[in-house]
């Protein structure tokens, strides 16, 4: 039995059927690339004109955390533009000042040593401290960067001594139950040598108090939600500038975080809801005869790793 008795057709033409194959498969896939790309094009230009319906898909770690359910949904069919006007301008950075190696070691270490000077203090004067001082070390903590350039902290200044001793008999109430009943034996027994516990005078002794609030997120002009990207570490890293500010300007602080008394402090100063409280600073000189624990840093080769 041969190809050609069986199938008599294709053994005389089979030159012709392959070449009918090929033409109709191309046929075929130059239709399904042409589809394709109109389909692409018509979408960019949808996307263009009516800058609509781009499903979130993606948060960043903390307003994970933050975001309901019902947030989400808010977001879905929302007209999207950016936070930042689209045509914002880019300039030359004029602000960059170049230094000299030697300049650059003498400056670091510098730096360094007043920084290393640094003490948490949790024994205040009551001696005064210009406002001007507070402001300027505000300002500072305002030159962070954040997510989007969304700038998301509030730092509240409470420099009343009425406002003060509300915030003391608060946070001394909550503390007592900390420390007697939620911070457990190994955390208070790891705070001893620290010598610390639920009654805080420095709250009603140090000049300033500031309490910084991180934005969970903000308000367009609009009223719609704005997303705070990266909210939580974008405030840790201005509560740090801030730290380093209120030593360069010769005062002291502790950065306290007073544990379950956010909403009560945020009720207390009248912050609204978008607002979490993330850590408290008193502010101000040490007390006479301010004494710390004796402590020591990690040197350079245990807290860094070099390739
Ligand atoms: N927030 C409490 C407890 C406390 C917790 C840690 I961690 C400290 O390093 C120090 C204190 C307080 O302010 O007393």
């Amino acid at each position: 039995m041969s190809l050609e008795t069986t199938f008599p057709f294709l053994y005389n033409y089979w030159p012709h059927v392959i070449a009918l194959i090929a033409t109709y498969s191309s046929v075929v896939y130059f239709v399904n690339t042409k589809n394709q790309n109109t389909e692409k094009q018509v979408e960019n230009k949808i996307k263009k004109n009516n800058p609509v319906i781009i499903k979130k898909k993606y948060l960043s770690p903390d307003q994970e955390a933050e975001v309901h359910d019902d947030e989400i949904e808010d977001v879905d069919g929302a007209k999207i533009s950016s936070a930042l006007p689209e045509d914002l301008p880019h300039v030359p950075l004029t602000t960059y000042k170049r230094y000299s190696d030697k300049e650059m070691i003498e400056r670091s270490a510098a730096f360094y040593d007043d920084m290393n000077n640094r003490r948490t203090v949790r024994f205040y004067s009551s001696e005064p401290v210009p406002k001007e001082v507070i402001e300027n070390i505000i300002r500072t903590a305002g030159t962070a960067p954040s997510g989007a350039h969304t700038e998301p902290w509030t730092y509240v200044v409470v420099g009343d001594k009425d406002v003060k001793a509300s915030v003391r008999q608060l946070i001394e109430e909550e503390e007592e139950i900390n420390y007697n009943k939620r911070m457990g034996v190994q955390w208070t027994t790891d705070l001893m040598p620290l010598k610390t516990n639920w009654v805080k005078e420095y709250l009603t002794t140090a000049p300033y108090l500031i309490l910084v609030f991180k934005q969970a997120y903000g308000f367009n002009p609009d009223g719609t939600k704005k997303n705070h990207y990266y909210n939580e570490v974008s405030v840790a890293i201005a509560t740090g500038i801030l730290l380093a500010a209120i030593q360069k300007a010769g005062l002291v602080t502790l950065t306290s975080t007073p544990l379950n008394c956010g909403p009560a402090l945020r009720t207390l100063l009248g912050r609204p809801n978008n607002e979490k409280l993330m850590i408290l600073l008193p502010v101000g000189f040490p007390a006479e005869n301010c004494s710390v624990p004796d402590l020591s840093r990690k040197p350079l080769e245990e807290i860094s790793s070099w390739f």
